[in-house]
Protein backbone atom coordinates (compact mmCIF):
# COMPACT_ATOMS: atom_id res chain seq x y z
CA UNK A 1 0.00 0.00 0.00
CA UNK A 2 1.15 3.15 -0.97
CA UNK A 3 0.45 4.66 2.61
CA UNK A 4 2.91 2.15 4.33
CA UNK A 5 5.82 3.73 2.13
CA UNK A 6 7.82 7.53 2.37
CA UNK A 7 5.68 10.72 1.58
CA UNK A 8 5.11 11.05 -2.18
CA UNK A 9 4.18 14.74 -2.68
CA UNK A 10 1.96 15.54 -5.43
CA UNK A 11 0.21 18.73 -6.58
CA UNK A 12 -3.35 19.05 -7.12
CA UNK A 13 -4.28 21.89 -9.81
CA UNK A 14 -7.61 22.76 -7.87
CA UNK A 15 -9.87 25.21 -6.96
CA UNK A 16 -9.84 27.72 -4.62
CA UNK A 17 -5.66 27.17 -5.47
CA UNK A 18 -3.48 23.93 -5.69
CA UNK A 19 -3.24 21.68 -2.85
CA UNK A 20 -0.06 19.98 -2.17
CA UNK A 21 -0.59 16.75 -0.58
CA UNK A 22 0.86 12.84 0.04
CA UNK A 23 -0.18 10.99 -1.63
CA UNK A 24 1.07 8.36 0.79
CA UNK A 25 -1.93 10.01 3.55
CA UNK A 26 -4.54 10.11 0.92
CA UNK A 27 -7.64 8.40 0.51
CA UNK A 28 -10.17 7.84 -1.93
CA UNK A 29 -13.45 8.01 -0.52
CA UNK A 30 -16.50 7.32 -2.70
CA UNK A 31 -19.61 8.83 -1.35
CA UNK A 32 -23.27 6.35 -1.82
CA UNK A 33 -22.71 5.07 -5.73
CA UNK A 34 -25.81 2.65 -4.73
CA UNK A 35 -28.72 1.45 -6.75
CA UNK A 36 -30.97 3.25 -4.08
CA UNK A 37 -30.05 6.27 -5.59
CA UNK A 38 -28.74 5.92 -8.75
CA UNK A 39 -31.46 3.55 -10.68
CA UNK A 40 -35.50 3.76 -11.20
CA UNK A 41 -37.17 2.08 -8.27
CA UNK A 42 -34.37 3.22 -5.46
CA UNK A 43 -34.57 5.91 -2.46
CA UNK A 44 -33.96 8.29 -4.34
CA UNK A 45 -36.38 8.42 -7.03
CA UNK A 46 -39.14 7.86 -4.25
CA UNK A 47 -37.97 11.18 -3.15
CA UNK A 48 -39.71 12.32 -6.67
CA UNK A 49 -36.25 12.57 -7.94
CA UNK A 50 -34.84 12.35 -11.68
CA UNK A 51 -32.17 9.48 -11.02
CA UNK A 52 -30.72 9.99 -14.79
CA UNK A 53 -29.28 13.34 -13.31
CA UNK A 54 -26.69 11.21 -11.34
CA UNK A 55 -25.35 8.89 -14.59
CA UNK A 56 -22.68 11.67 -15.63
CA UNK A 57 -20.31 10.64 -12.39
CA UNK A 58 -20.35 7.24 -12.98
CA UNK A 59 -17.10 7.51 -15.93
CA UNK A 60 -15.05 10.16 -14.02
CA UNK A 61 -15.18 8.20 -10.86
CA UNK A 62 -14.13 4.78 -12.34
CA UNK A 63 -11.04 6.26 -14.10
CA UNK A 64 -9.85 7.70 -10.08
CA UNK A 65 -10.71 4.30 -8.83
CA UNK A 66 -8.44 2.63 -11.38
CA UNK A 67 -5.99 4.76 -10.66
CA UNK A 68 -6.63 4.56 -7.11
CA UNK A 69 -6.43 1.18 -6.93
CA UNK A 70 -3.25 0.99 -9.29
CA UNK A 71 -1.06 2.65 -7.08
CA UNK A 72 -2.60 0.93 -3.99
CA UNK A 73 -4.34 4.01 -2.57
CA UNK A 74 -6.44 3.28 0.17
CA UNK A 75 -9.79 3.22 -1.35
CA UNK A 76 -12.96 3.54 1.04
CA UNK A 77 -16.78 3.54 -0.19
CA UNK A 78 -19.88 4.59 1.73
CA UNK A 79 -23.58 3.66 1.64
CA UNK A 80 -26.45 4.89 3.18
CA UNK A 81 -28.74 2.16 4.56
CA UNK A 82 -30.48 1.66 7.95
CA UNK A 83 -30.84 -2.14 10.04
CA UNK A 84 -33.60 -4.50 8.78
CA UNK A 85 -35.73 -3.50 11.78
CA UNK A 86 -34.71 0.43 11.05
CA UNK A 87 -33.50 0.68 14.92
CA UNK A 88 -30.71 3.01 13.38
CA UNK A 89 -33.80 5.07 11.46
CA UNK A 90 -35.34 7.93 13.30
CA UNK A 91 -38.80 8.58 12.86
CA UNK A 92 -37.89 12.35 12.03
CA UNK A 93 -36.18 10.52 8.58
CA UNK A 94 -38.66 7.84 7.74
CA UNK A 95 -41.59 9.75 8.13
CA UNK A 96 -40.30 13.30 6.17
CA UNK A 97 -41.89 14.73 3.60
CA UNK A 98 -44.32 12.45 1.04
CA UNK A 99 -42.08 9.90 -0.81
CA UNK A 100 -44.35 6.96 -2.98
CA UNK A 101 -42.60 4.59 -0.66
CA UNK A 102 -40.66 5.05 2.66
CA UNK A 103 -37.45 3.52 3.74
CA UNK A 104 -38.30 0.06 4.93
CA UNK A 105 -41.10 -0.48 2.35
CA UNK A 106 -40.98 -3.06 -0.56
CA UNK A 107 -40.06 -1.66 -3.43
CA UNK A 108 -38.46 -3.13 -6.84
CA UNK A 109 -35.32 -3.55 -5.20
CA UNK A 110 -36.43 -5.01 -2.23
CA UNK A 111 -36.84 -3.06 0.99
CA UNK A 112 -36.18 0.66 0.30
CA UNK A 113 -32.35 1.53 1.87
CA UNK A 114 -32.27 -1.31 3.85
CA UNK A 115 -28.74 -2.53 4.25
CA UNK A 116 -28.90 -6.63 2.08
CA UNK A 117 -31.53 -5.45 -0.26
CA UNK A 118 -30.73 -5.25 -3.64
CA UNK A 119 -31.26 -1.33 -3.53
CA UNK A 120 -29.02 -0.57 -0.89
CA UNK A 121 -26.25 -2.44 -3.10
CA UNK A 122 -23.49 -0.06 -4.57
CA UNK A 123 -23.01 -0.09 -8.35
CA UNK A 124 -21.80 -2.57 -10.80
CA UNK A 125 -19.35 -0.67 -12.67
CA UNK A 126 -17.81 0.74 -8.61
CA UNK A 127 -18.35 -2.67 -7.44
CA UNK A 128 -15.80 -2.44 -4.45
CA UNK A 129 -13.08 -4.92 -4.32
CA UNK A 130 -12.69 -7.60 -1.10
CA UNK A 131 -9.86 -5.96 -0.08
CA UNK A 132 -11.41 -2.22 0.21
CA UNK A 133 -13.31 -0.60 2.59
CA UNK A 134 -16.90 -0.42 2.82
CA UNK A 135 -18.75 1.82 5.42
CA UNK A 136 -22.29 1.21 5.79
CA UNK A 137 -23.63 4.90 7.25
CA UNK A 138 -27.23 5.62 8.89
CA UNK A 139 -26.91 9.33 8.19
CA UNK A 140 -26.18 11.62 5.44
CA UNK A 141 -22.64 12.17 7.14
CA UNK A 142 -19.95 9.29 6.98
CA UNK A 143 -18.58 10.04 10.18
CA UNK A 144 -22.18 9.87 12.15
CA UNK A 145 -22.48 6.50 13.76
CA UNK A 146 -19.75 4.98 11.87
CA UNK A 147 -16.33 3.55 12.40
CA UNK A 148 -14.76 5.68 9.53
CA UNK A 149 -12.37 8.00 11.78
CA UNK A 150 -11.01 4.77 13.11
CA UNK A 151 -10.12 3.47 9.85
CA UNK A 152 -8.51 6.79 8.73
CA UNK A 153 -6.43 6.94 12.02
CA UNK A 154 -5.36 4.06 11.67
CA UNK A 155 -4.20 3.90 8.22
CA UNK A 156 -2.39 7.44 8.62
CA UNK A 157 -4.58 9.47 6.63
CA UNK A 158 -4.36 13.24 6.40
CA UNK A 159 -6.21 14.13 3.14
CA UNK A 160 -9.22 12.95 1.43
CA UNK A 161 -10.38 12.81 -2.30
CA UNK A 162 -13.97 12.72 -1.93
CA UNK A 163 -16.45 11.92 -4.70
CA UNK A 164 -19.81 10.38 -5.30
CA UNK A 165 -23.28 11.33 -4.90
CA UNK A 166 -25.54 13.73 -4.07
CA UNK A 167 -23.29 16.40 -4.10
CA UNK A 168 -25.09 18.73 -1.46
CA UNK A 169 -26.20 16.33 0.51
CA UNK A 170 -24.09 13.11 1.62
CA UNK A 171 -21.17 14.56 -0.45
CA UNK A 172 -21.44 18.06 1.14
CA UNK A 173 -22.16 16.78 4.89
CA UNK A 174 -19.34 13.87 4.87
CA UNK A 175 -16.84 16.96 3.71
CA UNK A 176 -18.13 19.24 6.26
CA UNK A 177 -17.82 16.57 8.66
CA UNK A 178 -14.16 15.90 7.66
CA UNK A 179 -12.93 19.12 7.60
CA UNK A 180 -13.87 19.79 11.15
CA UNK A 181 -11.87 16.69 12.06
CA UNK A 182 -9.01 18.29 10.66
CA UNK A 183 -9.01 15.94 7.30
CA UNK A 184 -7.59 18.46 3.74
CA UNK A 185 -10.79 17.15 1.32
CA UNK A 186 -10.79 17.58 -2.20
CA UNK A 187 -14.17 17.00 -4.25
CA UNK A 188 -13.56 15.23 -7.26
CA UNK A 189 -16.33 18.00 -9.34
CA UNK A 190 -17.06 16.03 -12.12
CA UNK A 191 -17.26 12.50 -9.77
CA UNK A 192 -20.20 14.30 -7.93
CA UNK A 193 -23.49 14.72 -9.25
CA UNK A 194 -26.71 16.33 -7.78
CA UNK A 195 -30.53 15.50 -8.80
CA UNK A 196 -30.47 19.44 -9.00
CA UNK A 197 -27.51 20.71 -11.66
CA UNK A 198 -27.96 24.08 -9.81
CA UNK A 199 -27.15 22.20 -6.40
CA UNK A 200 -24.62 20.78 -7.34
CA UNK A 201 -22.93 24.05 -8.68
CA UNK A 202 -23.36 25.84 -6.07
CA UNK A 203 -22.48 22.58 -3.31
CA UNK A 204 -18.90 22.51 -5.28
CA UNK A 205 -19.23 26.63 -4.62
CA UNK A 206 -19.54 26.48 -0.84
CA UNK A 207 -16.53 24.26 -0.53
CA UNK A 208 -14.02 26.20 -1.96
CA UNK A 209 -15.38 29.58 -1.36
CA UNK A 210 -13.90 31.74 1.22
CA UNK A 211 -10.33 30.71 0.50
CA UNK A 212 -11.78 26.74 0.79
CA UNK A 213 -13.50 27.16 3.74
CA UNK A 214 -14.46 23.24 3.47
CA UNK A 215 -11.84 21.98 0.96
CA UNK A 216 -10.81 22.46 -2.70
CA UNK A 217 -12.79 21.30 -5.35
CA UNK A 218 -11.20 19.23 -8.61
CA UNK A 219 -12.15 17.95 -11.88
CA UNK A 220 -10.89 14.01 -12.30
CA UNK A 221 -8.58 14.92 -14.71
CA UNK A 222 -6.62 17.28 -12.62
CA UNK A 223 -6.62 14.52 -9.52
CA UNK A 224 -5.55 11.92 -12.68
CA UNK A 225 -2.63 14.34 -13.40
CA UNK A 226 -1.58 14.57 -10.48
CA UNK A 227 -1.29 11.36 -8.66
CA UNK A 228 1.88 9.15 -8.60
CA UNK A 229 1.53 7.28 -11.71
CA UNK A 230 0.23 10.04 -13.98
CA UNK A 231 -0.99 9.27 -16.69
CA UNK A 232 -2.44 11.48 -19.55
CA UNK A 233 -6.25 11.97 -20.50
CA UNK A 234 -8.49 9.32 -19.27
CA UNK A 235 -9.39 7.07 -22.26
CA UNK A 236 -13.68 8.49 -21.58
CA UNK A 237 -12.79 11.90 -21.92
CA UNK A 238 -10.64 11.93 -25.01
CA UNK A 239 -12.50 13.29 -28.27
N1 LIG B 1 -31.65 12.80 -1.42
C1 LIG B 1 -30.40 13.08 -1.71
O1 LIG B 1 -30.09 13.95 -2.52
N2 LIG B 1 -29.39 12.36 -1.12
C2 LIG B 1 -29.52 11.45 -0.11
O2 LIG B 1 -30.58 11.23 0.46
N3 LIG B 1 -28.39 10.74 0.25
C3 LIG B 1 -27.13 10.96 -0.33
O3 LIG B 1 -26.82 12.04 -0.80
N4 LIG B 1 -26.32 9.91 -0.42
Amino acid sequence: MLNSSKPTLGVISAEPGPIELDWSATALVIIDMQRDFMEPGGFGETLGNDVSQLARAVKPIGAVLKAARDTGMLVIHTREGHLPDLSDAPPAKVERGAPSLRIGDPGPMGRILIRGEAGHDIIPELYPLDSEIVIDKPGKGAFYATELIDVLEKYGIENLLVCGVTTEVCVNTTVREANDRGYRCVVISDGCASYFPEFHEMGLKMIKAQGGIFGWVASSAAVLEAMPSSRSTPCWARP
